[in-house]
């Protein structure tokens, strides 16, 4: 459980984030060991089981039909494809895997199709998460009931900052996704992204309205843009890498108990600034070389940082039962 007792305002959280860079690290670091061991992340996979052809307008994003990136959208892939695929993951290290379709919503077409994946990913050992836009309650009760254990549903910035980002979906209707998935007791998975023109409050408020959900989400990805040819943040202008990382401390203080996910962008960070993250309390990364589109990180380039830091896997909860029952 990640119930946050503690209600954030924007100076509690401010004053945190504007401490000297070294107070903020200790500070996050400390809070880090007493809940998690600070030599293991977690490692999951994606696989964009539906791309491209997208009816919303998310700025950032190469798989919006809205956009110029003119990605051809292809069709929900066959189930056996996702389980081969998925079972290729877990031989590698993965413990988690994430499915994620470009859609604003599931249709009811595809609920049979999604409920098998999670059921096969189920059999392998792994933990499931999906990403598929915005759910209603039936869609939420089915993927609960085939075994969905984690849904990914991203507020991506601050309530201020959405609607330069994104116009044919609201905050509101996002934070609606997220309460009935947590209602219906699948864990939460839920962050944002960092570079994409917004101020230093705007990250903070968006960390405040995640640690003040009703409890926090268990995972809280932490994306930097990446910035994909022909779309309205194309050329956004980098975020500076200490202030990246003052974000990661910010939210393991806030949401001691939640894992903090160094998603996209590791392609553009040094070893050095991951290295820096790890400490600041990230504990969690997408392993395989391709995100859903976009690039990550070559597994021999990541096991080489985790040997050279000491990095070592984290075990999947679901996983350790099924070793035990076995
Ligand atoms: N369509 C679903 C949705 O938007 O919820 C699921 C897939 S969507 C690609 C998942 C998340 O990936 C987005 O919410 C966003 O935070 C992140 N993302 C997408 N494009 C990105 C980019 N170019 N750079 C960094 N993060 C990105
Ligand atoms: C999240 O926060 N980041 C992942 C996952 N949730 C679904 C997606 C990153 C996408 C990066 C761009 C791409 O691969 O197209
Ligand atoms: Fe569609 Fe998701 Fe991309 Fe937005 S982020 S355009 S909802 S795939």
């Amino acid at each position: 459980m990640n119930n946050t007792a503690q209600k954030w305002t924007r100076e509690s959280a401010q004053k945190l984030y504007d401490q000297p860079f070294m107070e903020l690290l200790y500070q996050a670091q400390t809070v880090h060991r007493t809940h998690f061991d600070p030599n293991r992340v977690q490692m999951s996979r994606l696989l964009s089981i539906k791309t491209g052809g997208c009816a919303e307008d998310c700025s950032y994003c190469s798989q919006s039909a809205r956009n110029g990136a003119n990605l051809p959208a292809s069709k929900l892939i066959e189930v056996q494809r996702v389980l081969s695929e998925a079972k290729k993951a877990r031989d590698a290290g993965a413990t988690r895997y994430c499915m994620g379709a470009a859609w604003r919503e599931p249709k009811e077409r595809d609920m049979d199709a999604l409920v098998a994946m999670i059921q096969g990913v189920q059999d392998l050992g792994m933990e499931s998460c999906m990403t598929l836009g915005m759910l209603d309650n039936s869609q939420v009760i089915k993927l609960k009931q085939a075994g969905l254990d984690y849904y990914n549903h991203n507020i991506d910035t601050s309530e201020r900052y959405y609607p330069e980002v994104i116009t044919t979906r609201t905050f509101a209707d996002r934070i609606d996704t997220l309460n009935r998935v947590r209602e219906a007791g699948i864990k939460v998975c839920s962050g944002g992204i960092l570079g994409m023109g917004e101020e230093k409050s705007d990250r903070i408020d968006m960390l405040i309205t995640l640690a003040n959900l009703p409890e926090a989400p268990d995972s809280v990805p932490i994306n930097m843009l990446m910035p994909q040819a022909d779309t309205p943040l194309a050329d956004a202008e980098p975020i500076e890498p200490f202030d990246f990382v003052r974000v990661i401390a910010l939210a393991r203080i806030m949401m001691p108990t939640s894992h903090v996910r160094l998603s996209a962008g590791r392609t553009d960070m040094s070893d050095e600034m991951q290295a820096m993250c790890f400490f600041a309390g990230a504990n969690s990364v997408f392993v395989g070389d391709t995100l859903l589109t976009a690039e990550n990180p070559e597994s021999s380039e990541d096991m080489a940082l985790f040997n050279k830091l000491g990095i070592l896997p984290m075990e999947a909860e679901c996983k350790a039962k099924v070793e035990a029952a076995e």
